[in-house]
């Protein structure tokens, strides 16, 4: 039994979507991060960088107590091998999968999420911010298209990789992405879509929350205005 900390954002689509596709069993417990409940002392001890998601599996593999994990490419990873699953088990294909979870955990992610926020967030429109994420989204979409090129998955078999990117490049129109210019993404994200794990992942959201993450000044200063934790 797994219990998944979660608020309906792209990191947190990650895991429902893993754990729909595997069918652990797993409990979500909703912290909402426009209202600060990522700064509960409870959810601190299990996510110290006070982000979702984050994960405690109450039967870990070695039968020790309750094991708690957060950042979501190492709950993919923890995931894929408690199940075996959605990591091929050949050397190379293996590795085309973890390097391509890294690629989206260090760049597609954090790079579309300050897309997003000088476009979006900013009380400040700078153009500098905002041409030089444009870019580098463009880049990114780019190299992700190129890697899907002749293939139906990103690491050729469906795996933690598609579900570590799919929920952030689902998010194209708001990065400015094009995708007359990105054939492979635009299939592959249909595909993506099709599957019946990520939709029930999607309906499972909507019975948590359907508005916007950041929509008020307090949900603002919130998520934007936190400089080091007071202990
Ligand atoms: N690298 C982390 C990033 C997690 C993250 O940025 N989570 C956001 C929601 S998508 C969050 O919880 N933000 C709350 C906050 O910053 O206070 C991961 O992939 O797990």
């Amino acid at each position: 039994m797994i219990d998944l900390y979660y608020w309906t954002t792209p990191n947190g689509h990650k895991i429902t979507i893993f754990l729909e596709e595997s069918g652990l069993e797993y409990t979500i417990k909703p912290v909402n991060i426009s209202d600060g409940q990522q700064f509960e002392a409870d959810f601190l001890a299990i996510s110290p960088n006070n982000k979702i998601p984050a994960i405690v599996d109450r039967r870990p593999d070695d039968g020790g107590n309750p094991l708690s994990i957060f950042e979501s490419g190492a709950i993919l990873e923890y995931l894929a091998e408690k199940t075996g699953q959605f990591v091929p088990p050949d050397l190379r294909q293996r590795w085309q999968a973890i390097q391509w979870l890294h690629w989206q955990m260090g760049g597609f992610g954090p790079m579309l999420g300050q897309n997003h926020h000088f476009k979006q967030y900013a009380p400040e429109k700078l153009p500098y911010a905002i041409e030089r994420y444009d870019k580098e989204a463009e880049r990114l979409y780019g190299v992700l298209d190129d890697q899907l090129e002749g293939k139906s998955y990103i690491a050729g078999d469906y795996s933690i990789a598609d579900m570590a990117t799919y929920p952030w490049a689902r998010g194209y129109e708001r990065h400015g992405v094009n995708l007359d210019e990105l054939p492979n993404v635009r299939r592959w994200l249909d595909t993506m879509a099709a599957r019946p794990a990520v939709k029930r992942a999607y309906k499972k959201a909507e019975r948590i929350n359907t508005g916007p993450t950041v929509s008020s000044d307090r949900s603002k200063e919130i998520l934007f205005g936190q400089g080091r934790r007071k202990r």
